[in-house]
């Protein structure tokens, strides 16, 4: 039993007050049990399988980075986040979006593991196989919502390469919708812009990892490489689904 179930039981017999613990029978405890279980026991977080093979981002994502990145990183976090969960008792604490709308009051561990199982989980599902290489650009209703916003695909390009490159050390580039416009913006370490603590705030449509984990082992630190080469792998039908929800 975990030690979060553990004291909503010792809470819950407690609350029955002057009913000695002794009296309470097996079948009441496990009602009580059940209780518990019902409104407050939390989710365990699971890693989700990559919506395609290891390499099938090859030759832009290498096979063994992403064996690397989905099952020894991701795996992590989610790992992380379970552990750092079962001991808090934060009343937000039943869902990420929830987490993050407050995330000043959760600790270091809660921001850094729950934010590491969103991005990546988000991460994976924007990209998808394109193995002739063939031309890449935003379509539908989001490409005209981002030359509306930059000008040009290029310059849209051209703002988040920026902040992917700009963003010191570990961190995520992203395009948000924020009232209705969208806007390009950076987070540091797993954080991210649903984050109460996050300085530019909005619905995430589009993310790229620029850890170092994310890239090193084929671009070394060529970061930027790294990020001209990831173009040709993202999954612009589902940022428009993205898109779709967050208008
Ligand atoms: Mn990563």
């Amino acid at each position: 039993m975990s030690e979060r179930r553990d004291f909503l039981k010792k809470s819950a017999l407690l609350s029955l007050g002057t009913l000695a613990t002794s009296i309470v029978s097996a079948k009441k405890l496990d009602a009580i049990e059940n209780i518990s279980n019902e409104h407050f026991l939390l989710e365990e977080y699971t890693l989700p399988a990559l919506p395609y093979a290891y390499d099938a981002l090859e030759p832009f994502i290498d096979k063994q980075t992403m064996e690397l990145h989905h099952d020894k990183h991701h795996q992590a976090y989610v790992t992380n986040l379970n552990k750092a969960l079962q001991t808090t008792k934060h009343p937000a604490a039943n869902s990420l979006e929830e987490i993050f709308k407050n995330m000043a009051s959760f600790d270091t561990a809660v921001r850094n593991n729950g934010g590491g199982h969103y991005n990546h989980s988000l991460f994976w599902t924007l990209m998808r196989e394109n193995k002739d290489a063939k031309p890449n650009n935003p379509d539908g209703k989001v490409a005209d919502a981002i030359t509306a916003s930059f000008g040009t695909i290029d310059e849209f390009k051209k703002q988040f390469n920026d902040a992917g490159a700009k963003r010191f050390g570990s961190g995520w580039a992203w395009l948000i919708v924020e009232n209705k416009k969208l806007k390009v913006t950076s987070t540091p370490n797993q954080d991210n812009p649903l984050m109460s603590i996050s300085e530019v705030k909005g619905t995430p449509i589009l993310a790229l990892d620029v850890w170092e984990h994310a890239y090193y082992l084929k671009y070394q630190n060529k970061r930027a490489d790294y990020m001209n080469a990831w173009w040709n792998v993202v999954n612009w039908t589902k940022v428009n689904e993205l898109f779709a929800k967050a208008e």
